[in-house]
């Protein structure tokens, strides 16, 4: 089986003694691992001839010194920087009793954002999906100014997102005496290492947003950014509250992957009084390909100007796809004017409450898509893809208030308010969940759901009903719970994940779906997953190596002693303790045996 903490337990194991006084870890603190990608922005910036610009290999060197971002006795004592190296550091404790490690990956050169450009979203992309499966959460530190359009662009290249990625960044560098980068940083950090919120995210000013939701709306206070349309997915007061109803859920099994094709040919063009046709015609001529057209109120513009009209139709007839979007700050685009009707009319498609920086990165995604045709890109910008725009309300699902039993429970112990609803609601429902994926029961859990139930959460052990129905090898609740928000990377309070919980029970169908659904074991698991998987071949349990094998563990791993599976079992020639390399191992008659 596997241990909780098998980094901190090689770590330690290296340590002779204790030399500075008490060990600073408990068995009891979890650790998890941020990747902080630094890309530059005013956070890190220095001041050169009276400007701000972006100082190179700085900040891990001074975030090392402030305590409330780097614990070094803790780092001394665990070998810290011996086992993950000098990018590095560790937080103090955190009130939910974790240990978030993080380490920081600088580009070169570091950008005002100002610079950035779609390629530079294609490289963060990549780099997270090189180290998706090493990390429980990602934060880009990024500058301000252009954010928003990151933050957007990202949430749609990030196809099936199971982990936070969080950006953060500054109004005043983290080196001067009063800064909100300090703040921002560890606010990012805490929320990536600790909660599974499978979004793009921008975390500001003591808020998490959803990425594609924001916009910049101040350049001299430390509250930048706002998101008009949605609530926060999260605030960090005296506590850090998840507003877990609206953070967004997976609805499919595929795993995670990122596009990193956009296409360049887009625009924002905002209208206003008198624009001309002639601009507008200048502005849709080729290689234009999608446009935002930033209207008036809730989605309206000149009905008595048949000129413009006819250049937005010849537009949209050419097959350029037309978004309409307000240029006021908050509200949607509604088909409620005649002076609305008329743009629907040359061929716009409504927009919704999207941000221009989430429909111009959306188009951008949508058209590099060169597996569609037209229509169907058409029909996907009108589509709510990653919530970046909110659902039509009519028709919508009984609300909370509506359901009977929590009504009934409510009455009896005197609730009323909405809030105390709601906490009761979570409380119940989770270990509900649980009873329900116990016996497969997937109308029990279409039934929690309609109540209002998040069926991500979990119990008092933290286990969800994803752990439960993969320990019974419910293969459709499994499916089931995964099209509905269920996290593959949810870990109860075990360190256990669903993927651990189906390969210790062997279900074999469900440790392959988890698998398809990108479910992995962390590579501190693999690690220690050698000393497991000698035992199982030492007592010839070739079923037992199958499933670990599907689960994707690594036959050649040694175990404590220095033994491969593949040796135990003492086919071939590998019968000594030695090391063997990984060629070798691989080319070993056994992999055909048995897989
Ligand atoms: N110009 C800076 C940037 O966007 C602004 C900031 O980060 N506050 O990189």
């Amino acid at each position: 089986t596997l241990q909780r903490h098998p980094s901190r337990m090689r770590r330690l194991s290296k340590c002779s003694s204790v030399e500075n006084g008490e060990l600073l870890t408990s068995p009891y603190a979890d650790e998890s691992r941020v990747l902080v990608i630094n890309t530059g922005g005013t956070i890190g910036m220095t001041l050169h001839d009276n400007v701000l610009a972006p100082e190179a290999n700085a900040l891990v060197q001074r975030l090392r010194k402030l305590p409330i971002l780097h614990d070094d006795l803790y780092a001394q004592q665990t070998r810290l920087h011996e086992y993950y190296g000098h990018e590095t550091l560790v937080l103090p404790l955190s009130k939910l009793n974790t240990r978030i490690i993080y380490t920081i990956q600088e580009y070169s050169p570091l950008l005002d954002s100002s610079n950035m450009t779609t390629d530079d979203w294609g490289r963060f992309g990549k780099d997270i999906e090189k180290n998706y499966e090493n990390y429980d959460g990602f934060v880009i530190l990024h500058g301000t100014d252009t954010m928003a359009y990151t933050a957007s662009a990202l949430s749609f290249m990030c196809e099936n997102l199971g982990k936070p990625i969080i950006l953060t960044g500054s109004q005043v560098p983290i080196y001067e005496l009063r800064n909100d980068g300090r703040d921002n940083l560890l606010g990012a950090l805490l929320i990536a290492g600790q909660f599974v919120i499978p979004e793009v995210c921008l975390y500001f000013y003591n808020k998490l947003y959803r990425g594609n939701r924001v916009t910049k709306v101040d350049a001299g206070s430390f509250n930048a950014f706002s998101s008009p349309n949605l609530a926060p997915l999260a605030t960090a007061e005296v506590d850090i509250k998840i507003n877990w109803d609206t953070v967004w859920r997976a609805n499919t099994t595929a795993k995670f992957q990122v596009r990193t094709e956009l296409n360049r040919n887009v625009g924002l063009l905002r209208l206003f009084p008198g624009i001309t046709a002639s601009t507008v015609r200048a502005f849709l001529q080729p290689p234009m390909q999608g446009v935002v057209l930033e209207t008036y109120g809730s989605g309206n513009g000149p009905d008595n100007r048949p000129d413009l009209l006819d250049e937005l139709k010849a537009a949209t007839d050419a097959g350029v796809i037309i978004m309409n979007c307000t240029q006021c700050l908050r509200g949607t685009v509604s088909a409620s004017y005649a002076t609305g009707m008329v743009l629907m009319d040359a061929g716009l498609i409504a927009g919704g409450d999207m941000t221009p920086e989430a429909a111009l990165s959306k188009l951008s995604y949508v058209l590099a898509k060169s597996e569609l045709g037209l229509d169907a890109k058409k029909k996907m910008m009108a589509e709510n893809l990653r919530g970046e725009m909110s659902a039509n309300l009519e028709g919508a699902k009984l609300s909370l208030s509506d359901s009977r039993f929590i009504q009934v429970i409510a009455k009896s112990l005197s609730i009323s308010c909405k809030e105390e609803l709601e906490a009761i609601r979570d409380v119940l429902t989770p270990p509900l969940a649980c009873a329900a994926a116990k016996i497969g029961d997937i109308d029990a859990l279409e039934a929690l759901k309609e109540m209002g139930s998040n069926l991500c959460l979990g119990d008092f052990d933290g286990r969800t009903p994803l752990h439960v129905a993969a320990c019974e090898g419910h293969f459709r609740a499994v499916e089931y719970l995964l099209g509905h928000g269920a996290s593959v990377h949810a870990k109860d309070r075990y360190g256990d994940t669903p993927l651990c919980n189906a390969v210790r029970f062997r279900q074999k169908d469900v440790v392959k779906l988890l698998r398809k659904t990108g479910a992995h074991f962390s590579r501190d698991q693999m690690e220690e997953a050698g000393t497991e998987l000698c035992s199982l071949a030492a007592s010839g349990d070739i079923e037992g190596l199958e499933i670990w094998s599907l689960a994707g563990a690594d036959l050649s791993k040694p175990g404590y002693d220095g033994k491969t599976a593949i040796q135990v079992t003492g086919f071939g020639e590998f019968s000594e303790c030695d090391e063997y390399g990984d060629e070798e191992v691989n080319e070993s008659p056994e992999h055909e045996l048995y897989f």
